[in-house]
């Protein structure tokens, strides 16, 4: 019987040591969540890095055992290929390429080997336990190479490949230098899938202008294959929403900050500390709203959390220094004895917590100057439910092509983004209804388990016309 193996950089756990024993907690985001439903079933695994350096070959082979009871496979990383490989070629080259911040971009042929060194390690991982007709699902920028390795040892494998970022242009992927072997190497999959349907172009435009592989509406020729490209929107696990904003937990906690914040308007931002999530242009916007309509002095508070993330990378070091800044400016020169413009977090919240900041939150401010999806911006839409609530959303997010009825920006337009704030702080109730119901119909239908059934029918469906096109 042929299994399915979900593979990514990170394991859908976080692992603790205490008291010289490691401690695994479940990762409830919404990827961990939709593929639960896959690697949880019969012989399936999903292999991936537990995200600690553990050297010890007794402590590797106590993980090992642990996490085998969950399905899970964990594949050890050294603290130079985290250095090197996480932080480096991942987070130093590719994100930044792929998000548009060529300015960002290292160009470290040391990187782009441990990158090498690491997917073969993946590679090695994965043949230990696949079977010649295994479907190997592959996720994310991390792990560019995998599909042609493992293609090359295993030449009828089903191989999907997602990618979670954006995919960029020609004009900019062309500056890696290693950019015919990345596109090789997603090139070993079967079915290559992206958030949107202009990464997709992006991808199909790169793969034929400079790896010569002829490439037309959704397929691409390779050799002896077809390969076939499509747009898989990821959604959320819309009940989980919906259920935790109806829960007594969330409700009581909204009641609770409510009496604290009184009834001026709140407007929620939330993101992962990272510079596409376009945080200082947002925080300057929130500045010039307060200093062009002096009569919203005392009536609305921005609740700004930051998730920590990459903090060993430089230009992560610096954005955070500079939001710091922004928002001490803004509330010294704002603040009154009971009033705070931005309530400022530099940490995660619970998810009943998170729960409570969306439904009680008027606004969702969600402004990344490139997002291959955001997930956010869905899931505050999903919490929204008495229909109160105006999302605006930037048109730089994945998200922006289905979210129709948000109001939408260009993030660095801040005079639109103030007009915006505006327009959604004196938006009529009925108009905000309409708007969140009609966001939350398509949100509620396209969830993340439809999102998995429908790359992994498609899978098998490219598998099969596959296997037709080899016996002609
Ligand atoms: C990448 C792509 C794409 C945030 N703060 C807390 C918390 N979160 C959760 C949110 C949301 C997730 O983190 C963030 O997801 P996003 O999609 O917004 O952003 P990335 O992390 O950059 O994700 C992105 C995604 O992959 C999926 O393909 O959409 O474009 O960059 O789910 O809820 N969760 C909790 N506490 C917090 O304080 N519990």
């Amino acid at each position: 019987m042929s299994k399915t193996i979900i593979v990514s950089n990170r394991l859908p756990i976080s692992l603790r040591q205490k008291n010289g024993h490691y401690e695994y907690k479940p990762s409830a985001g919404g990827l961990a969540t939709g593929l639960g439903s896959i690697y949880k079933e019969g012989e399936n695994i999903w292999i991936g890095w537990p995200g600690n350096v553990v050297d010890e070959p007794e402590k590797r082979a106590e993980i090992m055992l642990d996490l085998h009871q969950h399905k899970m496979v964990p594949v050890f990383l050294s603290q130079r290929d985290v250095e090197e490989f996480y932080e480096g070629f991942s987070n130093e080259t590719l994100w930044p390429a792929f998000h548009y911040f060529t300015q960002y971009i290292a160009y470290n042929p040391e990187h782009w080997e441990a990158y090498y060194r690491v997917n073969e390690l993946f590679c090695e991982a994965i043949l230990k336990r696949a079977q010649p007709d295994d479907t190997i699902w592959v996720h994310d920028y991390q792990l560019l190479l995998l599909p042609k390795m493992l293609r090359e040892a295993l030449p009828d494998a089903t191989i999907g490949f997602f990618q979670h970022i954006p995919f960029p242009s020609y004009e900019i992927i062309r500056m890696i230098p290693w950019r015919s072997e990345i596109l090789e190497g997603i090139c070993g999959a079967d079915l290559i899938g992206f958030h949107t349907y202009d990464d997709m172009r992006h991808f199909m435009s790169a793969v034929s202008r400079i790896i010569g592989l002829s490439s037309e509406s959704g397929t691409i020729q390779a050799e002896n294959r077809i390969i076939n490209v499509d747009s898989f929107p990821m959604g959320i696990d819309y009940g989980k929403f919906e259920n935790q904003a109806k829960s007594k937990k969330t409700q009581s906690l909204v009641k609770e900050y409510r009496k604290q914040l009184g009834d001026q308007k709140l407007i929620i931002t939330i993101d992962r500390l990272d510079y596409s999530k376009g945080i200082p242009q947002r925080l300057h916007a929130f500045q010039d709203l307060l200093t062009d309509y002096p009569e919203l002095h005392g009536k609305v508070s921005m609740i700004m959390i930051v998730v920590p993330s990459r903090d060993m990378v430089q230009s992560y070091k610096e954005l955070k220094e500079e939001i710091d800044l922004l928002v001490g400016r803004i509330n010294s020169a704002f603040s009154t004895l009971n009033w705070v413009p931005v309530h400022y977090f530099y940490r995660g919240f619970p998810f009943e917590e998170l729960s409570a900041f969306y439904s009680m939150s008027d606004i969702a401010l969600v402004t990344p100057l490139r997002d291959g999806m955001n997930l956010v911006c869905k899931e505050f839409v999903a919490s929204k439910i008495d229909q109160k609530g105006v999302l605006i959303l930037s048109e730089m997010a994945g998200a922006s092509k289905e979210l129709r009825e948000a109001l939408l920006v260009n993030p660095n337009d801040k005079r639109g983004v103030v007009e915006a704030i505006y327009q959604a702080l004196t938006m009529e109730p009925k108009e905000q209804e309409q708007r969140i119901r009609s966001m939350q119909k398509s949100l509620r239908k396209y969830d993340v388990f439809q999102w998995v059934e429908v790359f992994m029918d498609r899978l098998g469906h490219v598998k099969a016309k596959q296997a037709e096109f080899k016996s002609k």
